[in-house]
């Protein structure tokens, strides 16, 4: 036994951990790709070739074809709101057809059953009444209501699912027409007095702001399980692209693609658009404001090298890791399902598996993920919304909401760049390594910036085509949960030491990520953070340790923890069992997806 086996092992001997695991395991499994998995332990498989399923035949995608499809039948160059308009009307006649059934059925339920289902009628009266500010505010107590219950425990039934996605509509519907009367106002302003006109673009304008703002303080939009920041904290202008994001959050968790609302793309849609063509996102998102320019300049001199490719090479100062520690690494090719769900899955025990993420088994090529112009193939795609963090370790800044092209061209270009760049070379000398392996911790001289765990393939679902289902997640993707997210950013992002409730395979496409792994024997030494929701099924727990860089006086006992660690390149898939600790940190611009099964 390896060293990392008995770091994940418990004091037990192995042949009782054997008897119990099969005790507790389920007598067969059926495998994503048919394999019927015999749970007998230790039993070696012959190997064989395991192909997942493409992502986008996967049923966990399925609502993606519904969301945007229609949308794409409206024409939105014939009319003169865009779409705006077609959208209300149709979300009108959804909520007048069903909230109040939904209602009824969010009502027996404590604390907030009753609350919710008010508001939520409240919230659809008014928006038949186009009375757009107390929509927004009754909308937004509907929301409030749903994310108190969040607090004790998981939405009892789908009816707090699909009234959390009513209330998100008549938010979105009622931002839009806002927007749009005054358009209209200013519109007329050759046809009244200026004067006039003036006064009631102002009545209209700060209407809307007093309503939106009163509704965002009321509490901010929590999806299912996900920890968001309440829109409330964020100004005016990032209030409407929260809530469309928080709606894009939402379509992920209706797997039924005949429940999806037909308005509910189209909405998000309308809100992303209006959100980029607003003038303070356009002075916000101009590449003037960002530092890294230098950087892309700098590129611009050197022709053999696209700034758009993720760098294939690992950076000088790199951690080193010590093989006492080091997560060992199986190919493939000599892993078989059921080889992988006895030596890794019953033990608790993570390994980096190699050589399944290619063209044979339904993965793009690692050319094609290094090559960011993917993300910005098309302007629609160019211009789609996506939450971002900004900083890194030590020097966190908070986070916004950008379009996925600001993303390329701002932070993952000049990333890139940086990579292959003369002060690589200079930081060379300089790096200070750490001397418990993490390697380089010195703040990254690039803008760090991360898009982490979004729904990015169900927004651009051209991208589900690039790759399969690990067969190594045993057909047990948890759908509800929001299974399969993408992680993009520059070099230096770190998602700070946590544990999720579920399996996870984590895909490195492209680039590079240092993590750190503690089992689950370990949390005595980790100062656990009490959950935040504690009697929700999917609510993680965050360690208050800075693993590379620990307070030792604050954290005495983090000296005693155990870990294991590894650096993921492309093409390599890491198992993180349920319950492990992990904290990631990236050694250059990265592309990420993670799978969590249960
Ligand atoms: O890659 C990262 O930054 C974090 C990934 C992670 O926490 C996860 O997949 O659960």
């Amino acid at each position: 036994m390896s060293e990392i086996w008995s770091l994940f092992d418990s004091e037990e001997p192995v042949e009782l951990k054997d008897a119990i695991l099969r005790k507790n395991s389920p007598a067969a499994l059926t495998c994503g790709d048919g394999v019927n998995v015999s749970s007998t332990p230790r039993k070696r498989v012959r190997t064989r070739l395991v192909t997942g399923e493409i992502a986008s035949e996967h049923p966990y995608f399925a609502s993606t074809s519904i969301l945007w499809r229609a949308h794409e039948l409206v024409d939105d160059s014939s009319t003169t709101d865009g779409g705006v308009r077609t959208f209300v009307a149709s979300l009108t006649v959804d909520a007048s057809r069903r909230a109040g059934t939904i209602a009824e059925s969010l009502r027996g339920f404590q604390p907030e059953g009753s609350t919710a289902a008010d508001a939520l009628l409240r919230a659809r009266i008014a928006f038949a009444a186009s009375d757009w500010p107390m929509t927004l505010l009754s909308a937004v107590e509907c929301m409030s209501a749903h994310s108190r219950q969040l607090d004790v425990g998981d939405w009892p039934n789908y009816s707090w699912h699909l009234s959390h996605i009513f209330a998100l509509g008549f938010y979105i519907g009622a931002r839009l027409s806002m927007s749009k009367d005054v358009a209209l106002i200013e519109q007329n302003i050759t046809k009244t007095s200026a004067f006039d006109s003036r006064l009631a673009h102002i009545a209209t304008a700060e209407a809307m702001e007093k309503a939106s703002y009163a509704a965002c303080e009321l509490v901010g939009c929590t999806a299912a399980g996900k920890l968001t920041r309440p829109c409330g904290s964020f100004p005016g202008d990032l209030r409407l692209p929260r809530v469309a994001m928080e709606a894009l959050s939402m379509a992920t968790l209706v797997h039924d693609a005949s429940m999806i609302p037909t308005w509910l793309g189209t909405g998000i849609l309308l809100a992303e658009k209006q959100c980029v063509e607003m003038k303070s996102w356009k002075a916000k998102n101009s590449a003037s404001q960002n530092p890294n320019n230098r950087l892309v300049a700098l590129s611009k001199g050197r022709k053999h090298i696209s700034p758009y490719m993720v760098p294939a090479t690992l950076p000088c100062g790199s951690p080193q890791l010590s093989p006492k520690r080091a997560v060992s690494r199986q190919p493939s090719f000599s892993l078989s399902v059921p080889d992988f769900f006895n030596r890794f899955v019953l033990r608790d025990i993570p390994v980096v598996i190699t050589g399944q993420m290619s063209p044979a088994h339904g993965w793009s090529s690692p050319e094609q993920w290094r090559d960011l112009t993917l993300l910005v193939a098309s302007k629609d795609m160019e211009d789609r919304l996506i939450p971002v963090e900004f900083g890194g370790f030590g020097d966190r800044r908070g986070g916004d909401i950008i379009t996925l092209g600001h993303l390329v061209n701002e932070y993952l270009v000049p990333s890139n760049v940086e990579h292959s760049s003369s002060s690589v070379a200079l930081e060379r000398k300089s790096s200070i390594v750490n001397s418990s392996g993490g390697g380089s911790l010195k703040p990254c001289s690039v803008s760090v910036a991360y898009m982490s765990q979004h729904a990015l393939f169900h927004q651009c679902p051209d991208l589900q085509k690039m790759f399969s289902i690990p067969p190594y997640t045993l057909g047990r993707l948890q759908p509800d949960t929001g299974a399969i997210n993408a992680w993009i950013g520059t070099k230096g992002t770190s998602t700070a030491l946590h544990r999720d409730p579920y399996m996870n395979i984590l895909a490195q496409t492209a680039g590079y990520k240092y993590v750190r792994l503690y089992s689950a024997d370990q949390t005595k030494f980790l100062y656990a953070e009490p959950a935040l929701r504690d009697g929700n099924k999917n609510s993680f727990e965050r360690s208050l340790v800075a693993v590379e860089a620990p307070d030792f006086q604050l954290f005495p006992l983090f000296a005693r923890a155990k870990y294991a660690e590894t650096v993921l390149g492309p093409g390599d898939m890491l198992f993180i069992p349920k319950g492990t600790w992990h904290h990631v940190r990236s050694l250059t611009t990265s592309f990420s997806i993670n799978f969590w099964w249960k």
